[in-house]
């Protein structure tokens, strides 16, 4: 049986900060009480809160140069789930994961299925890949998969999107996520507008293959591995074609995959006004990158983010169900702690945006107090949440401060006795 975080070492380790926890608790109640907010209401909100975590962020990631692997990493999707209910165990912020295809095929999977539900997690989005040549795969997409110039390529990537369907339906997800590396390097190499035809004839293809409680995400991205265009650039673009496609397409945004300095926020709320938001890749970047932890360069960005859903949510507006994931690439740093404290840095702005006042908001925006409603706004990004977020995991059976439940643990140093190292070393995103 392999190695699992025992509840009595997470009781042990929530038994030194208890007092601690309540006195925080306590303080912070209080002080909402002031404002006429009950703290109840805020924790059970955060409560309900889940992001799923994408089966391929639990090994180590690596950059176009290296990967310099650690110890005790999973070698398939089974271990790969193990990481994922630990992470779930100890945050109770991440009940699901999104498989990434090929990446986690099995020859059952009804066994994989079995195994998720005995480790307490779910499946949530499956994500196909056709930016790279799977073993054996006849069809090259060197030059494009799902907008390939030949209609041969486009119809194998087709089918390969189909197929994720067939597989997600077996793991209980409701949706596919769709992101091309279709893109060009020099102008002149592709017909602008030609590839996006070729693109909206395949999607349309694989729309007409949804079973009819099933959802599909649209991912675009302004660059890479394409350096001078792609064909889901921007947000532009993933509007049209789920416009295009119909009404179960909507357009999912990866916070890495915009031009420095563009208002994500904005456009967070007009696909929430088009009724097509279909949810987050959450991640971090400071440049080009695409891949940091949430929340570790930006959180201010991230509050925003997350006000433009509290506001959705409290007016109800219409086909807004956005789905949460963590989409990342751990170089540097143990994956299980950053993804933890990626759950949690999502968490914290969801419960930031829930302090801000919305009335009062409203009020100084129609009065045309600036400075009033800029303060009202940051108040709820300036606010410490800190013991609402561990107020959830303590209740839930998680831990007060997971990271150092991880360590006490010596979860990884364990595993890396279960699992075997991984030898050599590749490049590559994961
Ligand atoms: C891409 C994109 C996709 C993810 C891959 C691994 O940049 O963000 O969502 O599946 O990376
Ligand atoms: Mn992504
Ligand atoms: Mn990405």
């Amino acid at each position: 049986m392999s190695y699992r975080i025992p509840d009595a070492l997470i009781a042990e380790e929530n038994a030194k900060l208890r007092a601690a926890q309540a006195e925080d608790y306590a303080a912070l109640g209080r002080r909402l009480e002031r404002a006429g907010v009950d703290i109840e209401a805020v924790t059970a909100k955060v409560a309900a809160f889940a992001v799923a975590v994408p089966t391929w962020g639990v090994g180590t990631g690596g950059t176009r140069f290296a990967r310099f692997p650690g110890v005790g990493e999973p070698r398939g999707i089974f271990d790969k789930l193990e990481d994922c209910a630990t992470i779930h165990q100890l945050t109770r912020a991440t009940p699901t994961c999104s498989p990434h295809l090929p990446w986690d095929k099995v020859g059952d999977y009804r066994e994989l299925a079995e195994r998720a539900v005995a480790l307490g997690v779910g499946f949530d989005a499956v994500n196909s890949n056709t930016f790279q040549d799977a073993a054996g795969q006849k069809l090259s997409y060197k030059f494009g998969s799902l907008a390939h110039s030949q209609k041969g390529v486009r119809d194998q990537a087709v089918a390969h999107n189909v197929e994720c369907i067939e597989i997600g339906r077996k793991l209980g997800s409701k949706a596919l996520t769709v992101w091309i590396a279709d893109g060009s390097n020099f102008p002149g190499q592709s017909n602008l507008n030609r590839v996006l035809d070729w693109y909206l004839e395949s999607m349309a293809e694989i729309y007409a293959r949804l079973p009819p409680d099933w959802r599909v995400f649209i991912e675009h991205k302004l660059y890479e591995p394409a350096f001078y265009s792609t064909v889901i650039s921007d947000w532009g673009s993933n509007l049209m074609a789920a416009e295009a496609l119909g009404p179960k397409a909507y357009c999912l945004v990866d916070l890495g995959h915009h031009a420095p300095n563009v208002n994500i926020e904005q456009i967070v709320a007009r696909l929430i006004r088009a009724g097509r938001l279909a949810g987050f890749h959450f991640n971090d970047s400071k440049y080009g990158d695409d891949d940091l932890d949430t929340g570790a360069i930006d959180p201010f960005r991230l509050f925003l983010v997350f006000n433009e859903l509290v506001d959705a949510s409290i007016r109800r507006a219409p086909g807004f169900d956005p789905a949460y994931m963590l989409d990342q690439s751990h170089n540097v740093t143990d994956p299980i702690e950053s993804l933890m404290a990626s759950a949690m840095e999502a968490q914290r702005a969801y419960a930031q945006a829930l302090f801000v006042d919305r009335d009062a908001l409203a009020a100084a925006q129609d009065e045309n107090d600036v400075m009033l409603a800029h303060r009202i706004l940051k108040a709820g990004f300036i606010a410490d949440v800190s013991p609402i977020l561990a107020e959830t995991r303590l209740r839930n059976g998680g831990a007060i401060d997971p990271i150092a439940v991880y360590r006490a643990s010596n979860y990884r140093k364990i595993k890396a006795k279960e699992r075997p190292a991984v030898t050599g070393s590749s490049s590559g995103i994961v």
